[in-house]
């Protein structure tokens, strides 16, 4: 038992408009179909009406293979709406629990999460679980694109008007994020993750330290200070061979085990506020299985236990 809320309410983002690959606007589904509601239900929480954020497909828009931040417009306009949803949601009592679609997501779920405790003065803490740091911003970016942005542009670097969703300033502060399972950054993304002094535990870390060690050292820091604390998980964090499901795949991550402890001491705080799963791909998936792990994940970090 903790302190979380006891109903939730799960958001589709079916975006794959932020990725080189396409297929994560299919994780919504494999996710839904792979039980999470119902298991959550049977958990005890109440699951209130699920809603999807409204995203275009790649097909309906005029074709975009170059540029710094590709389909800006339109990955900017379901961020803007989705904050809108999150920050909604936490308004009636619920916790968000959104499922996509790519990363770029999350700096529309996370915005409207932090402007939300922010109205009422106070601070979000932040778990970033990827094999990536996400902290490219447009001109350093190697490949435009806006999923490997997401983390920059909540810390309040970057393009403006994500910068700028629903209140001007930065929606997090750098002591309040950990940044885990990281294994793969490009050149100039070290530089800004430097200057920014966010928290990093790369795989080496978790080797060293052990997950245990490592899962307390980052509770600590995003709950210090805070108001509480948001997940925001990619799946790619975890190995390909438990998450085969994903586009863009970096061998050498953490374990299906190392990730479940990592979210049960997350439910243990009873301080999570809200969750991302993203960056699911049904269609490189063996049969559904990475999205039944997900699900098993996400019942970690609501305190599912085997006792
Ligand atoms: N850092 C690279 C690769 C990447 C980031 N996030 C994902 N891939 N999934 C980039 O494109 O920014
Ligand atoms: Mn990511
Ligand atoms: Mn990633």
């Amino acid at each position: 038992e903790n302190g979380q809320s006891k109903s939730i309410q799960i958001i589709g983002v079916p975006v794959d408009l932020g990725a080189s690959r396409r297929g994560t606007d299919g994780g919504v589904s494999a996710v839904r179909i792979a039980g999470l509601g119902e298991k959550l239900t049977k958990m005890g929480y109440t699951v209130t009406d699920e809603v999807d954020v409204a995203v275009p497909s790649k097909e309906s828009r005029p074709k975009e293979t170059t540029g710094n931040m590709r389909f800006r417009s339109e990955i900017l306009q379901v961020c803007q709406d989705l904050a809108v949803v999150t920050k909604e949601a936490l308004n009636k009592g619920n916790l968000p629990l959104v499922i996509g679609g790519d990363h770029s997501l999350a700096i529309g779920s996370i915005s409207g999460i932090a402007d939300y405790f922010q109205e009422k003065g106070g601070e979000l803490g932040l778990v970033w679980f990827d094999a990536h740091a996400d902290m490219n911003i447009p001109g350093i970016s190697p490949s435009g694109n806006i999923h490997g942005m997401p983390l920059s542009h909540l810390l309040g670097y970057g393009d403006k008007e994500f910068t700028g969703i629903l209140s001007a300033n930065p929606k997090i502060k750098p002591e309040n994020v950990v940044l885990v399972g990281v294994r793969d950054i490009d050149e100039k993304e070290k530089e800004l993750i430097k200057q920014s002094g966010i928290k990093v535990y790369s795989m080496r870390d978790i080797d060293e330290l052990g997950m245990n060690r490592v899962s307390d050292e980052i509770l600590e820091i995003v709950t210090k200070g805070t108001v509480g604390f948001h997940v925001s998980f990619d799946v790619d964090g975890c190995d390909p061979e438990v998450m085969p499901g994903s586009g863009t795949l970096v061998p050498g991550g953490v374990t299906y085990r190392e990730a479940h402890l990592l979210l049960e001491k997350c439910a243990e705080t009873g301080l999570m506020t809200s969750m991302d799963l993203v960056e699911l791909n049904p269609f490189l998936d063996k049969g559904n299985i990475s999205a039944e792990r997900a699900v098993s994940l996400v019942l970690s970090a609501f305190g599912q236990s085997v006792l």
